[in-house]
């Protein structure tokens, strides 16, 4: 093996071409095997690992800059910056985190997992080392799905107008997680299959082939620069924008990246490189259905068969639960269109829109976008009903504010992986919804205990008109439904009674809330349990009676404990003069949770049968 004998990217200089391609080869069965364990990022890290090696054989990442967009496809450049004797934990509790994260490597800049940003945290430093004029280079590396992403073309539109050192290299493997949308996407599909850097090579064999024997190799190399310099795309969209433009070049021929990447070190300002990439390269299943082997699950190797685990069955998970909602409401409100942001699977929109194609948007990586369009869509008569992960909704928050909230326009938010997220980390934990939701006025935010609730919520919501945020993890949504009580706005329902204490429990904390009520049961203790239903409007009432009836109150959540649920309780508490002294707050921690399971990042929370039913026991004892 030859992977063996690198420890850092300078073990890589010694390497050839022919060398570098097994090593490509030794990298992916690498890979292939630990997200075949661990689950993972698998057809985009297949897809990057000839250019990973190319660009650390040319460049040096121990001084300069690399910055990875999302970051999701980093695996290769774990291992090949020391990362490669961990590599077999990743993704699990103490183990190698499954993104780019400085704490692992001082070839990971930032902590990364958001789409988008990488020009421009590259640009950023690519001015710090002009102010220092270290003569460093920066590059970043972003697949043609980020690209359309609002943010990325802020950093371009400046990028290029400061003319600032920096390379661009865009990985185009023509597919985000589904196929990539846009209308760049349509022009950059057209780029693709321009022969440019073919014609490049053929230049410059001519160029050599004219040289006199025993010419300097500097006047090769003079030519090679010239033939370079005319290889510059000058009808490319992106000349325009300052950027000088190569490519494309194919992104699986270490020999043709090694050459290109040796010119583009050597030329300086914007610059863009284009290169043609194949997701899932090198392992046949990823191959062909790259969108169902972005995010894998656990498999089988030889055969590329899931492995199943609880989490995910997908018929009983909540995103499901959510979609046939909406399907079923779709049949009869026509003004009701559903819009992602590049999710269309993982939202599990995807089936809306086979139900009703004329009635669905897929806007790309552009989160912002995809709010403000809704807002349009309302005001234009129409029901629109964006389906987002609480993580990515963050990116919308002024489009929340402004364009829907400010209009009090109809949209509804289905916010999806609401909550702590398992083994995708802090990048991913959709721990803030309530906080930067719940202060906007006039917004209703609500988040379901069974299946029931979920779809009574959404009915009112598209019924009561106004901004809606319905929040619910990435989980499997209770086979029971516990209320038989119809969802009213700001009503939260009494599940179960008992003088000794009580619990108001949201959306997915009232299961395991139940089930610690009936340990307590076993043991001869009798406590209440409301699934509160709504975060606002809070129901004033029912928090009065818990509070007048039970001699301590648990207020639980799963979200941060800073401006979340437990925080509206406590205000709403202040405002009636009720006692809050006696309510108890339990709520994910003010800090970055890592990854791990979900179950296990719950139970640190407090927020399984278990840890609940020790709480209330302590109280009772307090
Ligand atoms: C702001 C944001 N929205 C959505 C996502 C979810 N997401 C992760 S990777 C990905 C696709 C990225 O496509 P591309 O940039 O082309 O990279 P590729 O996977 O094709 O290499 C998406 C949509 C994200 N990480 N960040």
């Amino acid at each position: 093996m030859l992977l063996n004998e690198i420890n850092s990217p300078a073990d890589l200089r010694r390497f050839g071409p022919t060398d570098l391609e097994q090593l490509a080869r030794e990298i992916r069965a690498l890979i292939t095997q630990t997200v075949a364990a661990r689950g993972g990022h698998l057809a985009s890290n297949l897809g990057v690992v000839d250019l990973t090696l190319a660009l650390h054989r040319i460049f040096d990442f121990s001084r300069d800059h690399l910055v990875w967009d999302v970051g999701h496809q980093c695996y290769a450049h774990k291992i090949l910056t020391g990362r490669r004797e961990g590599f077999e934990k990743l993704r699990t509790a103490g183990g190698l985190s499954g993104f780019p994260h400085p704490a692992e490597s001082p070839y990971d800049l930032f902590r990364t997992g958001h789409a988008g940003a990488s020009i421009s945290t590259a640009l950023g430093l690519a001015l710090a080392e002009r102010s220092a004029a270290s003569g460093l280079r920066t590059v970043a590396v972003i697949g043609d799905g980020a690209l359309g992403a609002g943010l990325a073309l802020e950093g371009l539109n400046h990028a290029g107008y400061v003319g600032a050192n920096l390379l661009v290299i865009l990985n185009d493997n023509q597919m985000a997680i589904s196929p990539t949308v846009g209308a760049l996407a349509r022009y950059l599909t057209r780029m693709r299959t321009r022969p440019a850097y073919d014609n490049l090579k053929q230049e410059v064999h001519d160029a050599l082939e004219r040289l006199p024997m025993g010419d300097s190799l500097a006047r090769a190399i003079h030519t090679f620069k010239d033939a370079v310099k005319e290889a510059v795309v000058p009808d490319h969209v992106f000349e325009r924008f300052g950027f000088r433009c190569f490519g494309p070049v194919d992104g699986h021929d270490i020999a043709t990246l090694m050459e290109t990447l040796e010119e583009m070190k050597r030329l300086e300002g914007p610059r863009l490189l284009h290169v043609n990439t194949r997701k899932g390269c090198g392992f046949a299943p990823a191959a062909e259905k790259p969108d169902e082997w972005h995010s894998a699950r656990p498999f089988t190797q030889q055969n590329g068969q899931i492995v199943s685990d609880d989490e995910s069955i997908e018929p009983s998970t909540w995103t499901y639960a959510a979609v046939s909602s909406l399907i079923g409401l779709g049949q009869t409100d026509e003004r009701i269109v559903a819009i992602t942001a590049a999710m269309p699977e993982g939202t599990g929109l995807l089936r809306f829109a086979h139900r009703f194609p004329g009635r669905f948007y897929d806007v790309g990586i552009c989160e912002q976008h995809a709010v403000a369009l809704a807002a349009g869509l309302a005001k234009g008569g129409l029901r629109p009903v964006v389906g987002i992960y609480s993580t990515f909704l963050q990116r919308g928050y002024d489009q929340l504010f402004h364009e829907v909230a400010l209009q009090n326009l109809p949209v509804v938010m289905l916010v999806d992986r609401a909550g702590l997220v398992g083994a995708d980390g802090p990048t991913h934990n959709g721990l803030y919804d309530i906080a930067y939701v719940r202060h906007l006025p006039g917004f209703t935010v609500a988040a379901p205990a069974d299946k029931r609730e979920l779809d009574g919520m959404l009915k009112l919501a598209l019924q009561a008109g106004g901004p809606w945020a319905i929040r619910y993890p990435r989980d499997r949504a209770p086979e029971a439904n516990f209320s038989d009580e119809p969802v009213a706005l700001g009503r939260a329902a009494v599940l179960r009674r008992g003088k000794q204490g009580a619990i108001l429990a949201l959306g997915a904390t009232v299961a395991p809330s139940l089930d610690a009520a009936e340990k307590l049961a076993g043991r001869g203790i009798a406590i209440s349990v409301a699934s509160a239903r709504f975060v606002k409007p809070l129901d004033a009432e029912c928090l009065a009676w818990l509070l007048a009836e039970h001699p301590w109150l648990m207020v639980l959540e799963d979200h941060t404990a800073p401006g979340g649920f437990g925080s509206a309780v406590l205000e709403t508490a202040e405002e009636r003069g009720l006692d809050s002294r006696r309510i108890h707050r339990v709520a994910v921690a003010d800090r970055f949770i890592e990854q791990a399971g979900r179950g296990a990042q719950l139970a640190a929370a407090g927020l399984t049968a278990e840890t609940i039913a020790e709480r209330a026991k302590s109280l009772i004892n307090a």
